[in-house]
């Protein structure tokens, strides 16, 4: 070995060491689709800001709100190769990636809001997360946000379910949601929450699914200006980190990033409930009809979807149905 080379060798250590100091700081980039200001925003900014506290800076993080890091499929891909560090994401967006998920993603499989709720604190929901990270897809489940109860909206009215036949509907790029859409005898459509406006306004779409902070702060009631109270689907959404970035972190750093993802969970469910009131009214302000419906109909309407889809999770489903 030549003189140089061995210089090169014994001063590894020290280059590589200094290189450790450089990068001793991690930033987590966090991604959203929502608006800054949106209860699952604030929560996981929160979160960011609990861990920058307890590390002493070890961890910090930025915030990406409004989806300027891409669509939340975009962001799934992005979190899978470690580009992107946390999200929080709709489980219908991370059905067709983790299908296990599914189970949760099908029309009606909760009984209201409360039992949705039930089942992400216990140990079912507890599952669910750990499914997400014993899958291969590079992604660590943590806790679990609310999404609220999904309703339609339309720029004509639904009083009943015939009133949807043949509207197109735009729903989130899950197959699951498209045939649910599309046994109501609407025809499903899927696109990015950011391409709904548009699709909206241009008639590219009829009408949407959803809950009253996203109707109401993505704009959507500017032209859908009824909403028909079917609570068809109640989408819990996790908060997920990339497993290449949960494997650099200490034993201790993972700990925190638990428990405070865990108290995020319970800080956006006050949030989400105060939001929801205060968009339900803002919404009725603005001349947004909610109309009452028979749910029974488009229940029933959605009997074949739940036994296509929940077949492979007959155990799990009688589990949720138990929890009272
Ligand atoms: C909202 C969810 C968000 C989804 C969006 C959608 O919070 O994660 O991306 O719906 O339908 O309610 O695209």
């Amino acid at each position: 070995m030549n003189f140089k080379r061995k210089l090169l060798i014994a001063a590894l250590p020290f280059a590589l060491g200094l290189q450790g100091l450089a990068q001793a700081a991690t930033t987590l980039k966090l991604a959203e689709v929502h608006p800054a200001g949106y209860p699952t925003v604030v929560a996981l900014e929160n979160l960011g800001k609990k861990l920058e506290e307890a590390t002493d800076g070890e961890l910090k993080y930025r915030m990406f709100s409004g989806g300027v890091l891409g669509s939340e499929k975009e962001v799934v891909e992005q979190l899978q190769i470690g580009a992107v560090q946390m999200t929080r994401v709709s489980l219908g967006t991370l059905g067709p990636v983790v299908s296990d998920v599914n189970a949760f993603n099908m029309p009606f499989v909760f009984r209201d809001h409360e039992h949705m709720r039930k089942i992400i604190d216990g140990e079912i929901g507890q599952e669910l997360l750990d499914k997400i990270t014993a899958s291969e897809f590079n992604m660590v489940g943590l806790a679990w946000m609310d999404g609220g109860v999904r309703n339609l909206y339309s720029k004509e009215p639904v009083r009943n379910i015939d009133d949807l036949k043949g509207m197109k509907i735009r729903v989130i790029g899950n197959p699951l949601f498209i045939d649910t859409l599309n046994a109501m005898g609407a025809q499903g459509v899927a696109m990015d929450t950011a391409e709904i406006f548009s699709a909206l306004q241009t008639g590219v779409v009829d009408g949407a699914e959803n809950n009253p902070p996203t109707l109401l702060e993505h704009n959507h009631y500017r032209t859908a200006k009824y909403y028909t109270l079917t609570g068809h689907l109640i989408l819990p959404e996790p908060i997920v980190m990339s497993k290449t970035t949960w494997n650099k972190l200490t034993p201790e750093q993972q700990e925190m990033v638990k428990k405070f993802a865990k108290e995020a969970q319970l800080e956006e469910r006050k949030l989400w409930d105060e939001k929801t009131a205060s968009s339900e009214e803002k919404l009725k302000a603005a001349g947004v009809e909610f109309i009452e419906v028979d749910k029974q109909p488009f229940y029933e309407a959605t009997a074949p979807v739940r036994e296509k889809y929940g077949a492979a999770y007959a155990d799990l489903i009688k589990r949720i149905e138990a929890v009272q």
